[in-house]
């Protein structure tokens, strides 16, 4: 047979959250969508579960013979089985096609029993009934390689690519490649299941990484079976990668596979055509959250808000592997070093993460309602006093100013501040916790003993649910949210990636992480001197836990002395680091990730030709097209050190703000790309 053309492949990939939010890898997917679409455009395919809930919002039904009829006869195959797929786009940026198999149909849970009793014979993964989690895996990567199997067998001609996202999208892989099936097949994990769970424990995770009895500490944790998983899926792709270098090496050791490279994790960047645009809105936003402030503090507003900050931290509930007892210890001391030096300044320090509530708590909702009759009082008098003046004025006369108000009005008004009148604290949570004796958070709170008193000069806001725009509380998304805050702090312990402060970065926010984390790994090493471009990234590796939250306090206090005018400043050097995240430089790094995987599946396409054919044709137009110009990136996994792709570093800015000069290295290890590619690659 002719070998498959590798001019026009098609591409499907492959997430449990494709349409369906649940954490980073959703932003990871979404994000990327509009450059890879781009790229393949209807030959770009996600496939994912059919969530009942958000698939009508979030997909548009389209006829899968419209795009092809062997993507329409593939999934007419499955479904005379009983097998139910929506096809359609994604309504997102780029709008992809997705096919999202439906795991709850009848026929496909009735074949579960078989296909976990097939993954055990033939792949040796025991897993138990009990897990859901890992039943779903088994039936959305059955239903992929089913449909995979369907669709290579009708399209002939064309190069297929399945790219697979973390381990609940990997069981497809072993099974691609049990049926030797003619795809060229790309996993990433974004994360290891036992480095996640050994770094949630007490272990000194990074200096054992080499150690670790992984069947043994996989066993202990009741997720052998899920590791074998995802163990199995990084050996049986042909290109394993993850999303940075420090995860690339907990890889290596954890899952006995070092990735091919290293594919980081990028964002859409929008740039305003001016940069007050993103500075106006963070003033925005912040006077949504000064009213916040106004309502949650009431009766103890004895702080000004002129010289208030607002840092927060936000993610998954993982309070070490986030830092979050990190960040609330920091606090305490920033707290103390404040106070003794008779600070002015006032820090209001958020905790944004996710936990098991009841409801708001009365004293949270009282303390908005409370100040929003006192605004609508305010209001109704200064139009009556207006109307007043204006009287007084047409005939006139100037209006006494002692007499502008009533006596009724300003009984009125008493009332309003007499409500606001309270002893207690203001609360440090928002929420009734179900469990609140055992929330570690509220627990580090308590042991600091920051309770919001009138000398603390950090404030704690926990508030225990993620951000959206029907928050009462609030008012605003988590995107107005982010930009209305002055500082981002992410003191993780285990974080392969982290999408919160890179968010941050593009929005001009200011953040600290650490250099336990792959975007801080990632700034350090793109960015000569991160501290002056409002990148702080705290030592976790080197140093003491005490030095560490130390330095963490040193980086708050040093921020907290800074002017408006410094922090203006400052945002307007973050943002200029957005274009280094931007997937348009980012992706760059998945087409190398392809490449190899359609070189190491179809070498045959790639012989009797120049170096240079097969890469000029594996260059996606599209992407030139849309000015992407170097590609960037950490060095590679396997390093290529000397060569032209490592060049010098974003620079100490200079006093006149100029444009960033960027590092552009390889990520993906450049000696399994040709030299064209790189060449191509580099003019881009
Ligand atoms: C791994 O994933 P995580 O799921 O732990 O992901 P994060 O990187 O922390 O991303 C969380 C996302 O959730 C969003 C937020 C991020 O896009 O904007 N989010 C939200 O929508 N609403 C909220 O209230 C709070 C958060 C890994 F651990 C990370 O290090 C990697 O970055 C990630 C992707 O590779 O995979
Ligand atoms: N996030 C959000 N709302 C919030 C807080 C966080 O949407 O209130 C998002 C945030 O924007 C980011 C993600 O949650 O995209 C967290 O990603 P990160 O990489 O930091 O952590 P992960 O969850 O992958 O460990
Ligand atoms: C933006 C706005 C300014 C405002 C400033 C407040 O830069 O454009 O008008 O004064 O934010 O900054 P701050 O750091 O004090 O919140």
């Amino acid at each position: 047979m002719a070998p498959r053309s590798i001019r026009n492949p098609w591409l499907f990939e492959s997430a449990w959250e494709v349409a369906n939010k649940v954490g980073g890898i959703y932003t990871v997917i979404k994000t990327k969508a509009p450059v890879t679409a781009a790229e393949y455009g209807q030959r770009y395919v996600m496939i994912g579960p059919l969530n009942p809930k958000s698939a009508p919002l979030e997909v548009e039904p389209v006829d899968a013979g419209l795009v092809s009829p062997h993507l329409r006869d593939s999934l007419d195959a499955m479904a005379q089985h009983g097998v139910h797929a929506t096809f359609g786009r994604w309504l997102i940026d780029g709008a992809p096609y997705a096919i999202l198999f439906d795991l709850n149909a009848g026929a496909v849970r009735g074949k579960l029993d078989e296909w976990r009793g097939d993954l055990f014979r033939n792949h040796g993964v025991p897993a138990p009934p009990s897990d859901s989690e890992t039943n779903d895996a088994i039936m959305l990567g059955y239903l992929t390689a089913w449909f995979l199997g369907e669709f290579v067998a009708r399209e002939t001609q064309s190069a297929i690519i399945a790219h697979f996202h973390e381990w609940q999208a990997g069981v497809a892989l072993p099974l691609i490649r049990h049926r030797q099936l003619d795809i060229a097949t790309i996993f990433t994990t974004h994360a290891t299941l036992l480095g996640r769970y050994l770094c949630a424990g007490s272990v000194d995770f990074y200096n054992n990484m080499r150690n670790f009895d992984v069947d043994a500490e996989s066993g202990r944790r009741g997720i052998y079976h899920r590791y074998c998983i995802e163990r199995g899926a990084a050996h049986s792709s042909q290109v394993f990668t993850t999303v940075s270098q420090i995860t690339a090496f907990e890889s290596e050791h954890l899952l006995k596979r070092k990735p091919d490279g290293v594919v980081p994790n990028g964002l859409n960047v929008v740039k305003f055509a001016a940069v007050h645009e993103f500075q106006n809105l963070h003033a925005i936003a912040k006077e949504k959250i000064n009213n916040f402030v106004r309502g949650h503090f009431y009766g103890h507003l004895d702080f000004d808000l002129e010289k208030t900050l607002y840092f927060f931290t936000a993610g998954r509930f993982e309070f070490r592997n986030k830092g979050v007892d990190m960040y609330l210890e920091a606090l305490g001391r920033l707290n103390d070093r404040l106070k003794a030096s008779n600070s002015k300044v006032t820090i209001v320090a958020f905790v944004i993460m996710p936990a098991s509530t009841q409801s708001f708590t009365v004293e949270a909702l009282k303390g908005h309602a409370v100040t929003k009759q006192l605004r609508d009082t305010v209001a109704d008098i200064q139009k009556k006093i207006g109307e007043r003046v204006f009287e007084a004025a047409t005939r006139g006369h100037t209006p006494d100013p002692m007499s502008l108000m009533t006596s009724e009005e300003l009984v009125t008004l008493k009332r309003r501040i007499y409500a606001l009148k309270r002893d207690p604290l203001p609360p440090v949570v928002t929420h009734n916790m179900t469990d609140d004796s055992n929330d570690p958070v509220l627990g580090s709170i308590r042991r600091l003993r920051l309770f919001n008193d009138r000398n603390d000069r950090v404030k704690v806001v926990y508030h225990p649910e993620f951000i959206n725009s029907n928050n009462p509380l609030f008012g605003l998304d988590y995107e107005e949210f982010v930009r209305g805050c002055h500082l981002g702090v992410f003191p993780s312990y285990y974080e392969p990636w982290g999408y919160t402060p890179a968010e941050c970065t593009v929005m001009g926010v200011p953040s600290i992480t650490t250099n336990l984390s792959g975007f801080g790994c990632y700034m350090e090493e793109m960015v000569e001197t991160p501290d002056d471009y409002g990148i702080y990234i705290v030592d976790r590796r080197m140093k003491s836990v005490d030095e560490s939250v130390n330095h963490l306090v040193d980086k708050m206090a040093q921020f907290a002395s800074k002017s408006r005018r410094q922090r203006i400043n400052l945002r307007n050097r973050t943002e200029r680091l957005a274009e280094i995240l931007d997937w348009k430089r980012m992706g760059l790094e998945y087409v190398k990730a392809r490449h190899l995987a359609l070189k190491r599946q179809y070498p045959q396409s790639f012989q009797n030709r120049t170096n240079s054919a097969p890469v000029a044709a594996a260059i996606p137009a599209p992407i030139q097209r849309m000015g992407t110009t170097t590609p960037t990136g950490s060095s590679s996994v396997t390093p290529v050190p000397g060569t032209p792709l490592n060049p010098p570093r974003v620079p100490r800015p200079k006093s006149a703000l100029g444009s960033p000069r960027l590092k552009h290295a390889h990520l993906m290890a450049d000696e399994d790309v040709s030299d064209r590619v790189l060449h191509e690659l580099d003019r881009l």
